[in-house]
């Protein structure tokens, strides 16, 4: 059916209908962050809460993609129905390559599944609103869990992932994978961390580094606080090999953050991310008006003739903006 003619409401009531078009629609509003996203925002936000979270992240070509087609495979069969949330550096505005190949994206194009592939170049709004966006958005649809895939570089990716409700740090064998993991921060996020490409020399040794690696006190703050280490699942994704043991992984640790009322801190945390985001838009935008009118533009003027300081005017800006 034509979505043409709707407004932004009935094509949010045809997404929570199960219309996959309609929900696709609802993610390009997100993404373009206008008053139709808004919209959605206020739609979506009391529906949520359901979903399990689960951030993937590591370095480009470590098996991420691969690794959640495996997941999106399994989760049907459990009864669930899996959305996600491709962060792809490399996908064009229009969301061309999904997952890799196409082959692999007709393979998953069941019912049960919904994969979206964001593009970070020419985001209107920017990641750390259109993510959380998304996965609002997937949630209210009814999709659990909700897979977030980022390449684990850059700060709003680590903080993004980070934020999920299960983390899962993908690495390679060899040492060099862990130790750039470690200085983007991806250890201290971790829940999980696996070991794909198991099929490689050198995936022990990876595994036995890793847990030399989680030995040491900076990555188990965690740990020690509340009983939990982190697991290393080895995958061999091309293959499905241990993506069963994954999700048992992700699942038992959801089973934690329940038991722990950590479920809860982390969703307090993911939402104070997002007020934050959503709060610096709004006085960025403040900013660009203040300085653009008039009174905005004397200041300026005056700080050039020297009778203000360019700190005086902007407490003077400040005080206007924040009344
Ligand atoms: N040998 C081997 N190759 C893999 C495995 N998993 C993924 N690959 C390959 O690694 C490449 C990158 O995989 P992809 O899932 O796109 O990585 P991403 O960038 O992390 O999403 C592809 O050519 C995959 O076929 C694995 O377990 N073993
Ligand atoms: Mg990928």
């Amino acid at each position: 059916m034509s979505l043409r003619g709707l407004g932004t409401e009935e094509i949010f009531e045809r997404a929570v209908a199960g219309e996959r078009r309609a929900l696709g629609r609802v993610l390009t509003f997100i993404e373009r962050a206008g008053e139709d996203a808004d919209i959605i925002t206020e739609l979506s936000h009391p529906m949520g809460g359901q979903a399990h979270v689960v951030g993937i992240t590591g370095a480009p070509g470590a098996g991420k993609s691969t690794l959640t087609g495996q997941l999106t495979r399994l989760l049907p069969d459990l009864g669930l129905r899996p959305a996600v949330l491709a962060v792809d550096p490399s996908s064009p505005l229009t969301g061309g390559a999904i997952l890799g190949d196409r082959i692999r994206m007709d393979d998953m194009a069941g019912d049960d599944v919904f994969i979206r592939s964001v593009a970070t170049r020419g985001h209107a709004g920017g990641l750390a609103l259109s993510i959380p966006g998304g996965v609002r958005a997937f949630d209210a649809v009814g999709y659990d869990p909700v897979i977030i895939e980022t390449v684990g570089v850059g700060q709003v990716e680590v903080d993004v992932v980070g934020a999920a409700d299960t983390t899962v740090v993908v690495v390679n064998p060899g040492w060099g994978d862990a130790v750039q993991a470690n200085k983007a921060g991806l250890m201290e996020v971790a829940d999980i961390f696996v070991i794909n490409k198991a099929d490689r020399p050198g995936a022990a040794d990876s595994r036995r580094d890793l847990d030399l690696m989680l030995d040491l006190s900076h990555v188990t703050g965690q740990e020690r606080s509340s009983g939990y280490r982190p697991p290393i699942i080895m995958t061999t994704a091309t293959e499905g090999t241990g993506a069963d043991e994954l999700w048992d992984a992700i699942h038992a640790h959801r089973g934690h953050l329940a038991s722990t009322g950590e479920l809860d801190s982390r969703r307090e945390a993911r939402h104070h991310y997002e007020i934050t985001h959503r709060l610096e838009q709004l006085v960025s935008a403040g900013i660009v008006t203040a300085l653009a009118e008039d009174d905005g533009a004397m200041l300026v003027a005056d700080v050039a003739a020297k009778r203000i300081s360019p700190s005086q005017a902007a407490r003077t800006l400040a005080k206007r903006l924040l009344r």
